[in-house]
């Protein structure tokens, strides 16, 4: 009986600690980084409680951004798309922590940043939808796709701030 409650209680603890496991893919874009706004991006992730796993700049060519983007190869701005994310360098991210992938686009606001709240990152900063600054993955597969495209493993991070028992209960 005992022994049955500690392997419950385990197995929700393991469940907990799986989900403050989910890591999304954040970019900040070519004109957020001309616009100086990548460590305001980063300051709002990093204050909310999720951890930053990998971090970099970088400036890749069209093939990259057109695998990236793959998803969007038919629509009419898909070139205007790609000569944009192509025109400077990026910083790409990917953040880590409960809920990360959903927290992470609430956060950025949405596609469109005149339909975006105020307080989010494209309602605060931005204005035309081709220059919306930042990049966050739509869902959990998509965020293990982009984060697998972006960083090649030894340039993750696994490590536990010191935060860590403050952030989670
Ligand atoms: P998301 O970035 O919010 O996920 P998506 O629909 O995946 O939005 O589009 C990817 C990016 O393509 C957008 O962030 C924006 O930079 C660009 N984009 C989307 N729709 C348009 C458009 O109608 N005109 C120009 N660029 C667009
Ligand atoms: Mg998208």
């Amino acid at each position: 009986m005992v022994a049955t409650l500690l392997h419950i209680l385990v197995g929700f603890s393991k469940m907990a600690d799986d989900k403050r496991k989910e890591r999304t893919f954040i970019m900040v874009k070519p004109d957020g980084v001309q616009r100086g706004l990548v460590g305001e991006i980063m300051k709002r992730f990093e204050a909310r409680g999720y951890k930053l796993v990998g971090c970099k700049m970088c400036q890749p060519g069209a093939e990259h951004l057109k695998e990236h983007y793959v998803d969007l190869k038919s629509k009419p701005f898909f070139p205007g798309l790609i000569e944009y994310m192509t025109s400077g360098p990026v910083v790409a991210m990917a953040w880590e922590g409960t809920d990360a992938v959903k927290q992470g686009r609430k956060m950025l606001g949405e596609t469109k940043p005149l339909e975006s709240q105020p307080g989010t990152i494209r309602g605060d900063f931005c204005i035309d939808v081709g220059r919306n600054i930042c990049h966050g993955s739509d869902g959990v597969e998509s965020a293990k796709k982009e984060i697998a495209h972006w960083f090649k493993e030894g340039e993750l991070m696994s490590w536990t701030p010191c935060e860590f028992n403050w952030v989670y209960e």
